[in-house]
């Protein structure tokens, strides 16, 4: 058997890429192509496909790493045959003299053969012991996953140890059922401590015991024994070294998450990220059974996790930290909270800022009050913004979209705006249809009317209906500049906010001018910077100079 050094490949010219994740520990039997490693750039990530078939007897990076191409990834052992493309073969049995050697030079990691030879078809009992752990010290036990009566394969995890630098899973060197554990969790063991008698099944040891056992726990009986520096476990002392296994690494790096070997390859073959999964072992530990539990809960759809894989926010008794008024949400505020976070859940949101000199704008508004209140009605800034954006909609039509599940982009012929309304019950929406043929006055009336019938609670589904784009205005109550969420499936929203006089450069003086912030939130889905920049570009113009209006 001969053990190579697997180099990170080329990485076509990309240059100290991480390592996100190590899809193998060390005793791992691979095929060709199967995957040892994740990395990720700043562009992609890329799975590292074993170059062939054998076993990983060392790990040579660490989750978090910055590796190049040609820097150590993983040594490995050929599988026996595999050089011949036989890696699939058993392995023969071997001859009586190979065993003895394999005995003498075992460590104490090995199961103690049975006293006797057992009858053919007769089960015999093994004794497992902490295999050699390359240090002389004490560790925890800190998992004991198995009960009596258990049956267990070769591979599984019978205990899990625990120094202070790293954690530990012991796998069973064999299949059997666990006649009796001699540990509890919380004992502290060293090299050579008995863990458990296993109950094994009688059958030609050549075939119990398999070439792709992992090294750590080999019995001193195996077929194929490999050196004895292999068929040493990995140490607790070389935990962060580069013998160390995955397992080993992830639990040193990742110290918010405990969590053995075996956890981490169920985790990663049910697809779970273990951040998601709160452990209930001694130290916040994820166990297997946290695993398991954690795929119940969501398969029932309960708590863990909303439908869409966010981590739900945890209940908190307020009441323990002093007193508290519980009431129901409104309809309304359900209905709100629902439509905002499914935008936000939807829409990759991109917010961008400017201002208007609305100086002049202020000015002829200001002219038109005495002839407001002859018309009965006020002429706030709204009528102005609306107008300003149906004739910025109008150039940039691209802003007044839907884009619709299956791909298709519905440009729409119409400028219907929605105007968010602040009420006592909660925020609505209602929608002004066609702001591009209205006069000002008509949106002015229209305004007033639709605000005080949300106020009033008698908005219909219809007058709540149809809108192209959202404008919201939150001047009247002050506010440099905020960042409102797309009313989807809208694809953009204007934000307004209070308007301030500040000093403005002329090019030869600073001057006063009223300034209007403005933000525009849209959905990147939709449009893309240029087409937002220039949209507000435009609205700007259009509101430092309302004759361009007329252009
Ligand atoms: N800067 C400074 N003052 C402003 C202003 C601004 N950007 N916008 C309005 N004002 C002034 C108005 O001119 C008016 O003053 P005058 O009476 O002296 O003219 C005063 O503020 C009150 O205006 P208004 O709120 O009654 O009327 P409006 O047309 O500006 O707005 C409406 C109507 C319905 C949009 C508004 O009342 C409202 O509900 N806004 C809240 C919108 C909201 O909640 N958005 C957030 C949604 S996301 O949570």
């Amino acid at each position: 058997m001969t053990t190579e050094t697997i180099p990170v490949p080329d990485l076509g010219g990309a240059d100290e890429v991480e390592v996100i994740e190590i899809c193998v520990a060390v005793g791992d039997s691979v095929q060709a192509e199967d995957s040892l490693v994740v990395l990720e750039s700043d562009k992609a990530s890329m799975e590292i496909p074993s170059p062939r078939a054998g076993r990983i007897t060392a790990i040579r990076l660490a989750v978090g790493d910055k590796v190049n191409a040609g820097d150590p990834l993983v040594e490995m052992a050929s599988l026996e045959g595999a050089d011949a493309g036989e890696e699939q073969a058993e392995p023969p049995a071997p001859a009586a003299e190979e065993q003895a050697v394999a005995a003498e030079a075992s460590t104490e990691a090995a199961p103690e053969p049975a006293p006797a030879p057992e009858a053919a078809g007769e089960p015999r009992v093994e004794l497992i012991r902490v295999p050699d752990l390359g240090t002389s010290d004490e560790v925890d036990v800190i998992e004991v996953p198995l009960r009596a009566g258990d049956t267990v394969e070769e591979g599984a995890s019978l205990v899990v140890l625990e120094s202070d630098k790293a954690s530990m899973d012991v796998p069973s060197p064999m299949a059997g059922t666990v006649r009796s554990i001699k540990v509890a969790e919380g004992d502290r063991v060293s090299t050579g401590s008995p863990l458990l008698e296993l109950e094994v099944a009688a059958a030609a040891p050549a075939e119990a015991r398999p070439e792709s056992e992992p090294v750590e726990s080999r019995p001193a009986p195996a077929p194929s024994p490999a050196p004895a520096a292999e068929r040493k476990p990995s140490s607790f002392q070389d935990d962060v070294g580069p013998a160390s296994t995955a397992g080993q690494r992830e639990a040193a790096q990742a110290t918010h998450l405990y969590a053995g070997p075996a956890v981490r390859k169920l985790a990663r073959e049910m697809g779970i990220s273990l951040e998601q999964v709160p452990g209930t072992g001694p130290k916040g530990r994820i166990l297997k059974s946290d695993v398991q539990g954690f795929v119940q809960e969501v398969m029932a759809g309960r708590g863990v996790l909303s439908g869409s894989g966010i981590p739900a926010i945890p209940e908190v008794d307020f009441a323990r930290f002093g007193e508290v008024d519980v009431e129901p949400m409104s309809r309304l505020h359900k209905a709100t909270a629902a439509n905002m976070h499914r935008s936000w859940l939807n829409v990759p949101h991109v917010t961008q800022f400017d201002e208007a000199d609305v100086t002049e704008l202020e000015a002829f508004r200001t002219s038109l009050r005495a002839e407001a209140e002859e018309r009965g009605t006020r002429l706030t800034p709204l009528p102005l913004l609306l107008k300003a954006c149906a004739a910025a909609l109008q150039a940039h039509p691209g802003v007044n979209v839907s884009l619709t599940s299956d791909e298709q982009v519905v440009r729409k012929r119409y400028i219907h705006i929605g105007m968010a309304v602040d009420t006592p019950a909660g925020l609505v929406v209602p929608v002004i249809r066609d702001v591009n043929r209205k006069s000002l006055w008509e949106l002015a009336e229209e305004v007033a009317e639709l605000a005080e019938k949300a106020r009033q609670r008698k908005l219909t589904p219809n007058d709540m209906q149809g809108g192209g784009f959202t404008l919201s205005s939150l001047g009247a109550l002050g506010g440099q500049g905020f960042t409102p969420i797309v009313n989807a499936p809208e694809v953009a929203i204007l934000g307004v906010s209070r308007l301030a006089v500040k000093p403005v450069w002329d090019g030869s003086e600073f001057v006063p001018r009223k300034m209007l912030p403005l933000s525009l939130s849209y959905d990147h889905k939709a449009l893309n910077g240029g087409d937002a920049g220039r949209f507000l570009t435009h609205l700007v113009e259009l509101l430092g100079d309302i004759r361009r209006m007329l252009l």
